[in-house]
């Protein structure tokens, strides 16, 4: 069985980092119940959730995502680009060590899960404001060993990589033209988010579920038309936080 952590979304939101988008209030309460439904799909998906808690003084923690890089034989701690964030890393890792040997990003080093693209042994890293150069560079010596190749890419217009392109199939991309180019991601087949939805792009991959936020119906709808399996939650609020579905998990595979 697949794992899913999560953490806990608390009224500290509203302190949230934000880089491309102007500060608009949260609800609080339709926040957390939208967190809630995910956390049901992830469940309906297949996979045993588990919350952690948060304090309120890490406003962006329910993005779990960014604190950590999960394969089957290591998980990498993230040191993430945004300072505030920094603290986030201390219970995920705790909660981590459970599942897997532990490597972590160092000073200058600077990497944020949300960057990190895995294409089978493949590892995309968006080379942005959070993700710097030295920490794409102990990522690698991290996981090459392990079989894993790590290259760097350009990207623009949003925050993380993955803003920009996620898999709904194990070799069918969902990307926006606007913001990464279909070029660097070599040989897997590619589907355009509908241009009048920009940031719909990400998309979380659980089984042969895509867990998709229901907003953006267009996007959804070419996805359906290819025969895909779609589970779709409210994610209106997180993306007031610059947040998507693949930013408030962490998947863990059960290691046979
Ligand atoms: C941040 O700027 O760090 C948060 N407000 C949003 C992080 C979203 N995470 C992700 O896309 N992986």
């Amino acid at each position: 069985m697949q794992i899913a952590i999560t953490r806990q979304l608390t009224g500290a939101i509203a302190m949230c980092e934000l880089t491309h988008l102007a500060r608009t209030p949260i609800n609080v309460e339709r926040a957390q119940a939208q967190h809630a439904e995910y956390e049901r799909a992830l469940g309906d998906a297949g996979c045993a959730v588990m919350r952690l808690t948060a304090a309120d003084t890490l406003p962006d923690a329910v993005f779990v995502e960014d604190t950590a890089v999960v394969l089957d034989e290591v998980a990498v701690i993230t040191r993430p680009g945004a300072e505030s964030r920094r603290l986030e890393t201390t219970g995920v890792a705790a909660a981590l060590a459970r599942f897997r040997p532990i490597a972590t990003i160092r000073a200058p080093g600077t990497l944020d899960g949300g960057d990190v693209l895995r294409i089978g042994k493949r590892i995309l890293v968006g080379a942005s404001l959070r993700s710097n150069e030295y920490g794409i560079e102990q990522l690698r010596g991290f996981v090459e060993p392990f079989g894993y190749t790590v290259e760097s890419v350009l990207f623009r217009g949003c925050l993380h990589l993955k803003s920009a392109v996620t898999l709904v199939a194990p070799d069918v991309a969902l990307y926006n033209p606007a913001w990464v180019q279909a070029g660097v991601l070599g040989h897997v087949q590619v589907i355009e988010v509908d241009p009048s939805e920009p940031a719909s792009a990400n998309a979380l991959l659980v089984g042969d579920t895509i867990i998709f936020p229901s907003e953006h119906a267009g996007t959804m709808s070419r996805l359906a038309s290819m025969g895909l399996e779609l589970m779709p939650v409210p994610a209106s609020e997180l993306a007031k936080a610059e947040g998507g579905v693949t930013c408030c998990c962490l998947l863990v595979d059960e290691v046979v």
